[in-house]
This record gives C-alpha cells, sequence and structure tokens, in this order.
C-alpha cells in the first residue's frame, strides 16, 4: 500500500562535489533521508516502470536508508530494482551495473572516503542512466526541490531481506537482489590480461592489497587472490566493517600509512602495494621503495594503457581535474591526443566520455578511471597498473623513473587544512579573489606570477558553465598553486592548496617532494596567510 507522507522541508540538502554528505544524526532527523531520495524522484521525468540501481559502501545506517529507498522506489513508480546483496555495492560497481542493465539510474549510499559510524559520516548520492553522478543541473534541481518538498512517497510494507540473492515483488515493483561482485569481475576480465597477471603471481610476485575494511574487500578477495591466483592474505581488511574498524577509509600516506611503511621497509618489502577507499573508487599505488603520486599514476596508466587488452587499440583523449598535476598533459602532447581541464569531481567526465573525447580520466585525489564505467575505480586502477608490469617485467620504480626521464617529472603535493572555522576559510578565498586581478608579474621570492585567476570551466559537450572551481596562480617556468575549499567535509571548511613544481632535467629527479616545492610552498602562505587566516602551524594532511 502506498502511502503519502507530510514533511518539512530542511534547508542544508545542497549536494557537493559528490552527492548530500552530512553526519549520521543529521540523516537520522525526522524524514531527513526520506526528503532527499523523493527530491531526487521529483525532480526526475519519465522513470515509471524503469529500473533503478541501489546499494552502498555498507556504512552504518546503510541498511536502513536502503529499506527506505527501495519502498520509496515501489511508491513512485519504478518497475524494478537492482539491490547489492547486503546493500554492497561499490561505487564503480554500481556504475557499470546501471549501463550493463540500462538502468534508469541509481542511488548510491556513501561518504566515501570519510570515517563512519553512529556519529560520523553518511551520504547520498544519484547517478545518471549513463552511470555516473549526476550533473549539476540535476543536483540544483534536487536541492531546490528539497528546499519546498511537503510530502513523500512510501509503501507500507515489511523489512526486505537484503541478505540472500533472490527476486521478489513489492507493491508491483520487482526487487532484485544481487551478487555485488559478479558483473564488476567479469567487465575486469573483459578489460585485463588475467591469464598474464596470474603467470605474474605464478612467478613469485609479492602484491598486498588493503580493502581497509571497506567496499572493495569482496571484490579484491574475489578477483586479486580467486580469480587472478595471488596467495590468500595478499588482500587485508577484507571484511566491510559499519565503522571501517574506527579508521578513515582514504587510502592516503596518512591513513593508509601502515602499508606505505611497510613498502618503505627495504629488499624484504612486497613488489606492490595498493588500497581502496570507503566506497572503492580511489586508489593508493605504491611500488617497493616509491609511492606514486595519483597525479604520476594517472600518467604512467594513460601512457601504457595500450598494453591491456581492453585499451589496445589506443586511447582517445585524457581528462584530469584542474587541480591535477600536469603530468597527464606531457602523454597527451607527446601522442597527439585530446587532453581536457575539468572541475573537481568526476561528474564533470561525464560528458567527455559520452562524447568519446576522452579514454582515461584522473584526479589527483587518487581516483583514476576510463571509459569502462562513469565513476572512478580503485580496482581497475590496481589491476591496470598489475596488467602493466605482468606485461613489462619491470619493477614499479623502474617504469616511474624511465616516465619521468622520458617526459619530465611534476613534483606535487597537496596540504590541506581540515576542519577550519568556515568563515576564515571563506575570507581567505574571497581576500585572494579580490587580489587576483593585480597579481600578474608579481614577484614572490625568486618566482614570477604569470597569470592568475578563479578557474571557469566550460563543458565543450554541453556548452554548461562551472564557476569558482578555484584559485590558481601560476607561475613562470610552469609551476604553479592552486587554492580551493572542499565540497565534501561535513564539519567546518576544509582548505586545499595544490602544489606543483615541472623539472624536465633527469638528474633533479630525485629530490624530496616537498624540499622540491618548498619554495612554492612559502609562496602559498605569503598569497593566502594560512597561518594567520586559519589559524594552523601546519596542515593537517599532507599527501
Ligand atoms: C574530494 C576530491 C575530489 C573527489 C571527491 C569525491 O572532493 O578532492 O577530487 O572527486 O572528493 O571523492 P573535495 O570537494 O573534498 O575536494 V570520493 O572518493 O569522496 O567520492
Ligand atoms: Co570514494
Amino acid at each position: 500500500m502506498i502511502k503519502t507522507i507530510a514533511t518539512k522541508p530542511y534547508g542544508d540538502q545542497k549536494p557537493g562535489t559528490s552527492g548530500l554528505r552530512k553526519k549520521v544524526p543529521v540523516f537520522q532527523q525526522e524524514n531527513y533521508a526520506q526528503n532527499f531520495i523523493q527530491s531526487i524522484f521529483d525532480s526526475l521525468e519519465d522513470f515509471a516502470g524503469k529500473t533503478l540501481v541501489i546499494g552502498g559502501d555498507g556504512r552504518y545506517f546503510n541498511r536502513e536508508v536502503i529499506q527506505i529507498a527501495i519502498k520509496m522506489a515501489a511508491a513512485n513508480g519504478f518497475g524494478k530494482v537492482m539491490v547489492g546483496k547486503g546493500g554492497i555495492l561499490s561505487t564503480p560497481a554500481a556504475s557499470n551495473l546501471i549501463r550493463k542493465y540500462k538502468a534508469f539510474g541509481g542511488i548510491i549510499l556513501s561518504a566515501s572516503h570519510n570515517p563512519g559510524g553512529p556519529t560520523e559520516d553518511f551520504g547520498i548520492k544519484y547517478n545518471i542512466g549513463n552511470g555516473g553522478p549526476a550533473p549539476e543541473k540535476i543536483t540544483d534541481a534536487i536541492y531546490a526541490r528539497s528546499r519546498v518538498i511537503d510530502s513523500y512517497k512510501i509503501v507500507d510494507a515489511p523489512e526486505i531481506d537484503l541478505d540472500r540473492v533472490t527476486t521478489l515483488t513489492l507493491d508491483g515493483m520487482t526487487v532484485e537482489i544481487i551478487d555485488p561482485v559478479a558483473d564488476y569481475a567479469e567487465l575486469m576480465e573483459e578489460l585485463f590480461d588475467f591469464p598474464a597477471i596470474r603467470n605474474l603471481f605464478s612467478l613469485g610476485f609479492h602484491m598486498v592489497f588493503d580493502a581497509m575494511s571497506a567496499v572493495t574487500g569482496p571484490y579484491a578477495k574475489e578477483i586479486i587472490e580467486r580469480r587472478l591466483g595471488a596467495s590468500e592474505g595478499t588482500v587485508r581488511n577484507f571484511t566491510p566493517l559499519p565503522d571501517f574498524g574506527g579508521h578513515h577509509p582514504d587510502p592516503n600516506l596518512v591513513h593508509a600509512k601502515e602499508l606505505y611503511d611497510e613498502m618503505m621497509s627495504g629488499g624484504d618489502a612486497p613488489d606492490f602495494g595498493a588500497a581502496s577507499d570507503g566506497d572503492g573508487d580511489r586508489n593508493l599505488i605504491i611500488g617497493r621503495g616509491i609511492f606514486v603520486t595519483p597525479s604520476d599514476s594517472l600518467a604512467v596508466l594513460a601512457a601504457n594503457a595500450q598494453l591491456a587488452p581492453g585499451y589496445s587499440k589506443g586511447i582517445a583523449g585524457i581528462a584530469r581535474s584542474m587541480p591535477t598535476s600536469m603530468a597527464a598533459d606531457k602523454v597527451a602532447e607527446k601522442r597527439g591526443i585530446g587532453i581536457y581541464e575539468t572541475p573537481t569531481g568526476w561528474k564533470f567526465f561525464g560528458n567527455l566520455l559520452d562524447a568519446g573525447k576522452v579514454t582515461i580520466c584522473g584526479e589527483e585525489s587518487a581516483g583514476t578511471g576510463s571509459d569502462h564505467v562513469r565513476e572512478k575505480d580503485g580496482l581497475w586502477a590496481v589491476l591496470l597498473w598489475l596488467n602493466i608490469l605482468a606485461v613489462r617485467g619491470e619493477s614499479v620504480e623502474d617504469i616511474v623513473t624511465q616516465h619521468w626521464a622520458t617526459y619530465g617529472r611534476n613534483y606535487y603535493s597537496r596540504h590541506d587544512y581540515e576542519g577550519v572555522d568556515s568563515d576564515a576559510a571563506n575570507g581567505l578565498m574571497a581576500t585572494l579573489r579580490d587580489k587576483l586581478p593585480s597579481l600578474s608579474g608579481t614577484k614572490i621570492g625568486d618566482l614570477t606570477v604569470e597569470t592568475a585567476d578563479d578557474f571557469a570551466y566550460h563543458d565543450p559537450v554541453d556548452q554548461s558553465v562551472s564557476k569558482n572551481q578555484g584559485i590558481r596562480v601560476l607561475f613562470e617556468g610552469g609551476s604553479r598553486v592552486v587554492f580551493r575549499l572542499s565540497g565534501t567535509g561535513t564539519s567546518g571548511a576544509t582548505l586545499r592548496v595544490y602544489i606543483e613544481r615541472y623539472e624536465p632535467d633527469a638528474n633533479r629527479h630525485n629530490l624530496e617532494t616537498q624540499a622540491a616545492l618548498a619554495d612554492l610552498i612559502a609562496a602559498a602562505e605569503t598569497l593566502a596567510d594560512i597561518r594567520a587566516r586559519t589559524g594552523r602551524d601546519a596542515p593537517t594532511v599532507i599527501t
């Protein structure tokens, strides 16, 4: 039976970089999740009888919201929902399902790399029929709707058993509980040379993968250990836990420090270390003795993708988010293929991928992916690396060093100041913005500002314009500093400062990154007065 329930709008349901993210207690307010889900449905057209994919990263509150979403989908007229068993679907696996089964769209429950638990983070994201995150036109409509919503529709029914693969009917709608891993694993087998990778493992190649007690555990177990024959124990922390074991499921050098230390431990270290985040779309790549920055990883993967069967015809072009280093641009220039610079967030890659302008995309925040789905894909990146390592028969360090020798090295680092007072962070950005017109030609230490602007993106496919996407200061010689505020945080503001320096000289490719960037780090402080404005002596996280 369909019930229409009266509700009152909340004013704060504006989706950020990747969906709506709030603390769990915020989501637990009366009808909070229901309001947002109904606002999504109210912003869509012509979905009667069609299919909706539903799943999440298994974090605290996942199961409750999945029950709500299924019952609301039935009440709103969807014909079918496909739900990952146990409520589990990694973000890239959900994207694949939407595409493969030509679903109308999908609801993904995740706050990605943010911690989980009763007082931590939760999130809801809507993906469209191409499998990718809803573009701004839709997220703006959802937000507008959420501000005036006065009722939602839900089917009155008992709890649905999510833990058995089965098909049932709910008030005329089909509910398919599916194996969350099978379709995704099949896609990976199509893209990569599994026999070559199996052979690599049989020769004693030693890998460790940290699933960070998050969603990739079951995927990595099936693919890396069962299908590729890596020894049992290769995949660690493989059981998705509602609170990720109390950790941040963020595969960076701070939150995956144990893995990093192991990989840096010398001659006995594994050949290859990797990790993925809460919802499985990010990746961390570390070779024995060498951390590969996500920006470098994007460039290396783009330069070598043709070694994997799925990309044997070559790639059409590369897209990167604006703050991502320009290492990928060097590859594109040399290959004579397109290079696109988009705002932060995967939703901006969708049009370029759909139009066939690019094959591989990446972000400095550890996101890499291709046209196989419309989300970034952590395990995909790990498997492409494995495929390249298997074919080239060289170490990660050798491959990266040779890459730098060929293209030059883009020293790169991101400094995050988390949990900063919002007014202070906004003040810092506003002051910088005001300075922009007068910056060209200014000298800071030995650096001279060439240009400075507030990045605006003109989508070449649908001509939409997105403004205020980050302040970038470009120095003579190709170095740059970028400032922007995070759109995924749930308390206060996070200031991100991105720092990059290009070094063509191979004799200078062995510097310590922070040292290589020291003059630019100092220039960022001079430009933005970070210490005084944030009250912080140092960044919270350096990646
Ligand atoms: C961050 C990253 C961005 C990424 C986004 C979602 O956004 O910088 O590159 O696409 O997270 O990633 P922001 O606005 O906080 O800088 V995930 O893995 O949290 O879906
Ligand atoms: Co993520």
